[in-house]
């Protein structure tokens, strides 16, 4: 049927690649509905293209990362996950979920603040069973010092001791580790500066890790405080990273060999 816009409904479910046409079509839709920055759709096919070259699968290494980050969060005392554009189009009801399981609040922070996103994301989220968003208020808003992009608008980030960011660029993990703050990223890239900053560096993509987040966050949460921080102790970020980039040389080289046996045939 021709219609005047690319629906999600144009990919038929037995393509190939359809699981990452539909996350690609939540980011178009996101967009149009001004959830997600134009920005957004770039940002999201550079987390495509690493994910590809990491085998899209979450591997032992985010495995690691993800529950010595859940035990962080148990642990905290005002943990929160700040909210993009992208990360509210892709999952807001893992999001919510997460929120709940681990007692953590939402907190909307943008990098571009167009008028009407912080509305739209609120009105995602709310749609998903979120009651406790931040970053609504203005007058409740401060400025996080050092930091020159948006993103210095905080309503309760400055007061908390874990902050969990999933995709971001580059400028703020680095301030927030200054001012004392353990930040927890989701980032497909595994050098990027967020990654490298970061105190644990979920390399996984976000639509992947949240599930596996919620159902660790549900097991951890009976656990005792020792064994949680004995769980932090145990984890080597630089080393989990290190890993992370031997997975995608690992899987490079296997997809060469493929490549390879497809071409010759
Ligand atoms: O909604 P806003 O205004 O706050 O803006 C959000 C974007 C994403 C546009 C902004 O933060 C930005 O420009 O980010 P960057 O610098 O492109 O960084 C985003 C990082 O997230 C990159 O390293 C991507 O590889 C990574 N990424 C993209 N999609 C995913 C991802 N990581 C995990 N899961 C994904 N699905």
């Amino acid at each position: 049927m021709i219609t005047n816009k690319n629906n999600h409904s144009d990919v038929p479910k037995t393509h190939p690649r359809y699981e990452s046409l539909k996350y690609r079509h939540r980011i178009i839709e996101g967009m149009e509905n001004l959830v997600v920055a134009e920005a957004g759709l770039i940002a999201h096919g550079r987390g495509e293209c690493f994910d590809y070259i990491l085998g899209e699968k979450t591997n032992e290494a985010a495995k690691r990362a993800i529950k010595a980050a859940v035990a962080m969060l148990l642990l905290a005392k005002k943990p929160v996950i700040s909210v993009n554009g992208n990360t509210a189009a892709l999952v807001p009801h893992e999001l919510v979920k997460l929120s709940n399981v681990i007692d953590a609040p939402l907190e909307i922070n943008l990098f571009y603040r167009k008028v009407g996103r912080i509305n739209a994301i609120k009105n995602v989220l709310e749609k998903a069973g979120a009651i406790d968003i931040r970053g609504i208020n203005e007058e409740k808003m401060v400025e996080i010092e050092g930091l020159d992009s948006n993103r210095r608008l905080v309503e309760s980030i400055q007061n908390s001791d874990v902050i969990m960011v999933p995709l971001e660029d580059g400028d703020r993990t680095e301030v927030l580790k200054r001012i004392g703050k353990k930040v927890i990223a989701v980032d497909l890239n595994p050098i990027s500066r967020t990654s490298i900053w970061a105190d644990i560096t979920i390399i996984d993509n976000i639509v992947r890790t949240l599930p596996v987040m919620i159902a660790v966050a549900k097991k951890l949460k009976h656990v005792d405080k020792k064994e949680l921080q004995s769980i932090i102790d145990n984890f080597n970020n630089r080393k989990n990273i290190l890993l992370s980039l031997e997975t995608i040389i690992r899987h490079v080289k296997r997809q060469k060999k493929v490549a390879f046996k497809i071409v010759k045939n």
